[in-house]
């Protein structure tokens, strides 16, 4: 491989490290990996039977179906809407557990959880169309927690998920009913995907993505709820400013790495850390317990408390390789199995907590919603175990850490704005789309991958697009790219954002009290938080009395490589955004599931996937795109 893995300097710092101790890291598995199988590649690949495994020959030389029949778009679709619905799952039951701990708190059984944001909690109950007038907080609670559990229960197919009707244009909504397209409960949708897909069903690619599409609509419903329900309960991210990158790991202190998904538990461990801070001083670590996040577990705490943000996923082992970590807690998905064995090479305890969740070699804390405190307790004194085995030899921290502003969820953003406008606070956004100062939006999200240059790609697109005057939102491990490359700064916005765009993010920081402009990225939320940014979208198009497909509003992700990725970025299709992927989606063994992914979903939904390998031929096409739906609108 003659590609760079990271253009994350801390990896290059530690990557020599890694090797000298006889580490393996990500990067060395992906060469080890190497030639990976076309067949795969190319989505071409079937295991959904013992029959199989099946392939279909690219070439038209082997085999064109499978032993059962199944020719290669059945498999393909097949594939890639079991990928949908895993994506689904991983997300709904994220949002699961914390509307359960929301109806918990409500009926006063979680006593180490409390509704942190009340206003919030009306708000969404207001907009779920739920009654609050003369009844107490609790009582609120419970109402938003049953109406949002209904989304995994309703059993008529004719009545879609409360949360996605209630957060969609009416337009939308209709578009997406007319294709059948509308979930009407989340599990019921996640298992239908997987019913259709077992050995002798569905084998007509275009209704198997379909079926996709709704799973996708499922997964926006969980995320949304999640998104929504997470900020009742522990608070709306408000501008924060804090730090990205490993220098944010402390040599005199107990450093904790929260690493996974859901703050249900993150949370927890933030309040004990500050209640045993003294005890981790007892143990001769001067600078206290310091908590830092990976992946979107740090997004979480990042962007509603100002948590440091270690890293992001492709480098989550090198934060072991510094030695300094004293125990990473995991939850749910993209933590890597290897975690373990590479903190066996130091003292580092990885400390997994989800029953269904656990890696061999990990101490293993059983987290409960009913015990939190208690299970966070634990963990954190085994951190300060861990840190009192640290050897201080083998620390190396690299010195690199980004100032980052974040927190810019959709409260946040229009909190801001209205300080231009307060009657009105979308008007100055919308005057300053309509008259070109801000030529479009981009929401980059999702992951990174070892096929690409780890933020490489994010950089590259980021700096183009504000130099072209795109207002840029990110979250995921997309955020902590920008994070730990600098832009979340106001430096940024002043040394790449084009005239008009800097003119913006001035005006708008600047009467927000920031003392200048906006950071040239706005750090939205972990990758359910992807729903914020289809809520300011939304209310835009509302106000202008147009539908989604409309808005010269854009989305990337151009390191995507997990199935929550796929789902995600088949919703924004559906919801009418044209999506960028730089990574080769596992879908071009099927000439007829890529051209209903790249074209026939422009006329059904009017949203479409974009491949486009190379970060900068990306940027310009999403230019395009943006123009094109300017001039649609008249601007
Ligand atoms: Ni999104 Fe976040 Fe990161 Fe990708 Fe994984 S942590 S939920 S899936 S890798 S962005
Ligand atoms: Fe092969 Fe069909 Fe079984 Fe897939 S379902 S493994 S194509 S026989």
């Amino acid at each position: 491989m003659t590609m760079n893995h990271s253009i994350d300097p801390a990896v290059a710092a530690l990557l020599p490290l890694a090797k000298k101790e006889g580490i393996a890291t990500v990067w060395d598995r992906y060469k080890a990996m190497q030639p990976q199988c076309g067949f795969g590649q190319l989505g071409v690949c079937c295991r959904i039977c013992w029959k199989g495994p099946c392939r279909i020959d690219p070439f038209g030389d082997g085999p064109q179906r499978g032993i059962c029949g199944a020719d290669a778009d059945t498999i393909v679709a097949r594939n890639v809407i079991r990928m949908i619905a895993s994506g689904a799952a991983s997300h709904s039951e994220h949002g699961r557990h914390v509307a359960l701990a929301l109806l918990g708190v409500a009926e006063g059984k979680l006593p180490d959880y409390r509704i942190r944001d009340e206003e919030k909690l009306r708000a969404v109950a207001a907009k779920l169309g739920l009654e609050t007038d003369g009844k107490e907080i609790p009582a609120i609670a419970r109402e938003v927690a049953l109406a949002t559990l209904g989304d995994f229960q309703n059993q008529d197919h004719d009545t879609p998920c409360t949360w996605l009707a209630s957060t969609l244009t009416e337009k939308r909504l209709e578009r997406l009913a007319g294709l059948h397209a509308l979930p009407h409960n989340i599990d019921a949708v996640v298992t239908q995907i997987l019913a259709r897909t077992h050995v002798g069903c569905d084998a007509d690619p275009a209704n198997l993505i379909l079926g996709g599409v709704k799973g996708a609509l499922a997964d926006y419903d969980g995320m949304c709820l999640a998104t929504e329900l997470s900020d009742v309960l522990f608070g709306t991210p408000r501008p924060a400013v804090t730090a990205a990158n490993l220098g944010v790991l402390k040599e005199d202190a107990v450093n904790i790495a929260v690493h996974g998904h859901n703050p249900l538990l993150s949370e927890v461990v933030c309040d004990l850390a500050l209640l045993m801070d003294d005890e981790a001083r007892r143990a001769g670590a001067a600078g206290g317990i310091n908590i830092v996040g990976i992946c979107c577990t740090g997004n979480e705490v990042m962007v509603r408390h100002g948590i440091p943000l270690a890293t992001n996923y492709l480098s989550q082992e090198m934060a072991l390789v510094t030695g300094a970590v004293d125990a990473m807690v995991v939850d749910v998905q993209c933590i890597m199995p290897s975690v373990s064995e590479i903190g066996a090479c130091f003292h580092t305890e990885i400390i997994t907590t989800m029953d269904d969740n656990r890696i061999p070699g990990a101490t293993h804390v059983r987290f409960r919603e009913t015990t939190a405190a208690e299970n966070a307790r634990e963990i954190v004194s085994l951190a300060i175990a861990a840190f009192r085995r640290r050897n201080p030899q083998r620390v190396v921290i690299p010195d690199f850490r980004q100032t980052a502003v974040v927190g810019f969820g959709t409260e946040a953003i229009v909190g801001a704005l209205a300080a231009l406008n307060a009657d009105d606070p979308l008007k100055p956004l919308i005057d300053s789309i309509a008259n070109g100062s801000i030529r479009g939006i981009a929401l980059f999200a999702g992951c990174n991958n070892t096929r690409t240059t780890q933020d490489s790609s994010f950089v590259t697109m980021a700096k183009k697009l504000a130099r072209n005057n795109v207002l840029l939102l990110a979250t995921g491990c997309g955020a902590g790219s920008f994070a730990k490359h600098g832009l979340m700064t106001q430096e940024a916005t002043e040394e790449h954002a084009g005239d008009s765009l800097k003119g913006v993010l001035t005006a708008v920081g600047t009467a927000a009290g920031l003392g200048g402009p906006l950071p040239l990225v706005l750090h939205m939320g972990s990758c359910v938080d992807n729903s914020r940014a289809v809520e300011v979208a939304v209310a835009v198009a509302n106000r202008l009395g147009v539908d989604l497909d409309q808005l010269p509003l854009v989305a990337s992700a151009p390191e995507a490589m997990s199935e929550k990725a796929v789902a995600i970025g088949t919703w924004s299709v559906a919801l009418g955004i044209p999506t960028h992927l730089g990574t080769m989606p596992q879908v071009t063994g099927s000439p007829a599931v890529t051209e209903l992914l790249t074209e026939t979903a422009k006329d059904l939904l009017g949203g479409y996937f974009m491949v486009e390998l190379d970060p900068d031929k990306a940027a310009d096409r999403l230019l395009a795109v943006i123009d094109e739906r300017r001039q649609g609108l008249g601007i």
